[in-house]
C-alpha cells in the first residue's frame, strides 16, 4: 500500500465478516481468514479489476443503487468517471 491507501470495511463476500477494499490504481481486496482476541488476520486477493483508474485514490465506498440489499462498490477514476460492480 502506499501514502494514498485507506481501507473500507465491508462484508464483501458475504460469510459475515467485514473484509477491507483498500484505495490503489484500482480495488484491493483484503479478505478476513482469522480473528483471535489480538490480531485479525487478512489475505490479499488482489485488485478487484486490472484496470487502473487513477494514479493517487479510487476512494471506494459501498451502495445499494437499485435497493435489492446487495452491496455494489462505488469507485472514482481520474477522468471524473465512476464505475460500480455487482450492483447493476
Ligand atoms: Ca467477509
Amino acid at each position: 500500500m502506499g501514502l494514498w491507501a485507506w481501507a473500507l470495511p465491508m462484508d464483501y463476500d458475504g460469510d459475515g465478516d467485514m473484509d477491507l477494499l483498500v484505495n490503489c490504481v484500482n480495488v484491493s481486496l483484503f479478505e478476513k481468514i482469522s480473528q483471535k482476541s489480538d490480531k485479525v488476520i487478512f489475505k490479499h486477493g488482489g485488485p478487484l479489476s486490472d484496470k487502473m483508474l487513477v494514479v493517487h485514490t479510487t476512494s471506494p465506498t459501498f451502495i445499494d443503487w437499485n435497493k435489492e440489499g446487495i452491496w455494489g462498490i462505488l469507485v472514482g477514476a481520474q477522468d471524473v468517471h465512476f464505475t460500480t460492480s455487482r450492483d447493476s
